[in-house]
């Protein structure tokens, strides 16, 4: 039998990956989306039998009706408010969505697909200010922000159901992801963006916020194999979700404007408003875990993920702007 998956988020730069990947091995897969998602991550998957369900994860009827009409076999909850920052400025939003909505669909899933399994996106977020590093599944959690309060409530919401309610669920806890499908926003789409822009000469400088902090960054596609990997183990269990190696935001910058033949130094300036508290010691995850019981590990390192980010914001950026300009270095060759 055809096997279906629900996804949350689906979307976004990790559902867009991992509805690819269900599609590849032959599921059938819903995403809930809201009327106002922007679906030009995925618009390329409607050929290849996408389906799309409206819902919110704030709204409990709209995932009972998206359960029962499905009666999925997997359901990976990809669904959040993601950017940090934000989650200062808006709070109760970050919590409707990241706490309460986790709380929502495991309870639909629970009433209306009790065989389900279920994965929920975590996050290193929830280790905060850690006292050691790197971080794994035992290390203890102390968040600093709205965003990783609220994502530990799910995490602690997915215990829950796990032990006392019986549902297989688990949380994958991961380190930062990133993609050329990541968001404006987020510092190494900002980076590599900034790079293809000044060397086609679209802009001269970037502003930038705390340039050592560190984070373990890993591909989205590696990140999102993982997901399916948890559902598909034997036993239900959290796993941390990460390369074990951190970079620092300078060692990014260097690595993206090498990419495209300039000196970082000369166009990165520091914007004391875009930094963020200090952040000791990193936040870099150990996978080992994750090795050794999925037998997970990933394909792609930090260089070849900045590469393939810089690469495609070139594209885009010369794209865009109509330039014929080629980049130094002739990389698209
Ligand atoms: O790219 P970021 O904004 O990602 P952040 O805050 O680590 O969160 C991401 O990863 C988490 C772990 O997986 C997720 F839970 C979360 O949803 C999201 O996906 O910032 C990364 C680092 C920070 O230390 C920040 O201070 O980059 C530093 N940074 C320096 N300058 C900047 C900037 N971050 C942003 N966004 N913009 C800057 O100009």
């Amino acid at each position: 039998m055809r096997r279906r998956a629900l996804v949350t988020g689906v979307a976004g730069q990790d559902g867009s990956y991992l509805a690819e990947q269900l599609l590849d091995d032959g599921y059938a897969v819903t995403g809930l989306v809201r009327p106002t998602t922007d679906l030009v991550r995925i618009a390329h998957l409607a050929a290849q039998g996408l389906e799309l369900v409206e819902g919110d994860l704030t709204e409990h009827a709209s995932l009972l009706r998206a359960v029962r009409d499905v009666q999925p076999h997997e359901v990976y909850n990809l669904g959040a408010q993601t950017f940090v920052p934000r989650s200062f400025e808006r709070p109760l939003e970050t919590f409707a969505t990241n706490a309460s909505g986790v709380w929502n669909l495991l309870e639909a899933v629970h009433r209306l697909a009790p065989r389900a399994r279920f994965f929920q996106a975590a996050t290193s977020e929830m280790f905060g200010r850690p006292a050691s590093s790197p971080q794994d599944e035992a290390s203890p959690f102390a968040p600093r922000s709205p965003y990783g309060l609220a994502k530990l409530t799910a995490h602690y919401a997915v215990r829950h159901f796990r032990e006392e309610r019986g549902l297989f669920c688990v949380s994958g806890i991961h380190f930062n992801h990133e993609s050329p499908r990541r968001g404006a926003s987020f510092v190494t789409q900002k980076v590599a963006t900034a790079a293809a822009r000044i060397a086609l000469g679209l802009q001269q400088t970037v502003a930038l916020g705390n340039l050592d902090a560190q984070r373990d960054w890993g591909h989205a596609a590696d990140h999102v194999r993982a997901m399916r990997a948890m559902l598909a183990a034997d036993e239900a269990r959290d796993y941390v979700v990460a390369t074990g190696r951190g970079s620092s935001v300078r060692e990014l910058c260097a690595a993206a404007f090498e990419r495209v033949g300039l000196d970082w130094s000369r166009h990165v300036v520091v914007d004391p408003k875009l930094v963020r508290p200090a952040e000791h010691p990193p936040l870099v995850g150990d996978p080992a875990r994750a090795r050794a019981e999925l037998g997970w590990s990933p394909r792609y390192d930090f260089a070849e993920l900045v590469a393939e980010m810089t690469d495609a914001a070139m594209a885009r950026e010369e794209a865009a702007s109509g330039a014929s300009t080629r980049r130094p270095g002739d990389l698209s060759d």
